[in-house]
């Protein structure tokens, strides 16, 4: 099966789109900040998978298409929000391959300047697998990506081993707890407090929390004590269309 031609066909045909899930500031109630994700509705055989074809475009070439499509779509759509009043952050998932590519920067400064949106706008989402593959060349990155303005987050922190060590030693702004970490925090004591205390220790490192996965009301009512940032999940909204989003977001600035 040709997954290039089959990635480049349906780059032509509008296949993939991008879906917009809205992260909730928990105090504030308001919606100054979304992710970024990317759709693959192929025609015959249906939802792909993002994990799946990323993984398969990065072996194959196809990777430099894919990111260029979604650097073009977020950012042409973070430059019409901010002509209607609505300065919202992207949190935008990088896969490890693309941020260790030598033109990284130099390609993302290129879209940034190409939509004048700002730096300070975009956050680049990576993960511990990161680590995997360098970790003093991936510290390197993320130091240059955030002297330029960009801001960094950890994603699906707490779903691998050793996070504590990547909390300490990366260079990050914000920490992306993985929905692992609130599954049952209504049904057992230790794992509310586990937790907590996470959620203090990156406060004391001065890292913004987003709490992923949120999907019950029992569940946000653990945390209403606890001193939360931010939210993500299924009870909010789930990923949704550009249209939508722009109606929420209206609603909810
Ligand atoms: O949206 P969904 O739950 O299907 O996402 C599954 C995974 O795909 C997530 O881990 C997410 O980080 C990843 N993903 C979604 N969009 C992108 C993208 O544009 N680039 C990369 N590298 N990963 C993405
Ligand atoms: O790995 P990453 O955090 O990038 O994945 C983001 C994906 O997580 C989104 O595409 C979305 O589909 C999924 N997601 C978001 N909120 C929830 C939730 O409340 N429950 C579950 N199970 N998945 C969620
Ligand atoms: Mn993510
Ligand atoms: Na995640």
């Amino acid at each position: 099966y040709d997954i290039t031609n089959s990635i480049k066909t349906s780059l032509q045909q509008n296949d993939f789109y991008i879906v917009y899930q809205p992260i909730i500031d928990f105090k504030k109630n308001h919606i100054r900040k979304v992710e970024a994700l990317i759709r693959w509705l192929h025609p015959k055989l249906g939802m792909i998978p993002p994990n799946d074809f990323i993984y398969l475009s990065e072996i194959s070439g196809s990777i430099l298409e894919l990111t260029h499509f979604v650097y073009e779509s977020v950012f042409k759509q973070m430059a019409l929000w901010n002509q209607q009043g609505l300065k919202i952050q992207v949190d935008i998932n990088v896969s490890p391959k693309v941020l260790m590519h030598q033109d990284f920067i130099k390609n993302l400064n290129y879209y940034i300047h190409k939509h004048q949106v700002d730096k300070g706008q975009v956050i680049i989402e990576v993960t511990e697998s990161l680590i995997l593959s360098s970790i003093d060349q991936a510290i390197m990155v993320l130091n240059q990506l955030r002297s330029e303005g960009y801001r960094i987050a950890l994603d699906d922190f707490g779903s691998g081993y050793s996070s504590l060590t990547y909390l300490k030693h990366l260079p990050i702004d914000i920490l992306k707890m993985d929905k692992a970490f609130i599954a049952t925090i209504d049904k057992n004591e230790l794992e509310k407090q586990f937790l907590k205390f996470v959620l203090d220790l990156a406060h004391a490192m001065h890292k913004e929390v987003v709490l992923e996965g949120v999907e019950t009301i029992s569940q946000e009512t653990v945390l209403k004590p606890f001193n939360v940032d931010y939210v993500q999940g299924f009870l909010y909204y789930k990923p949704m269309k550009v249209e939508e989003l722009t109606q929420i977001l209206q609603e909810k600035y």
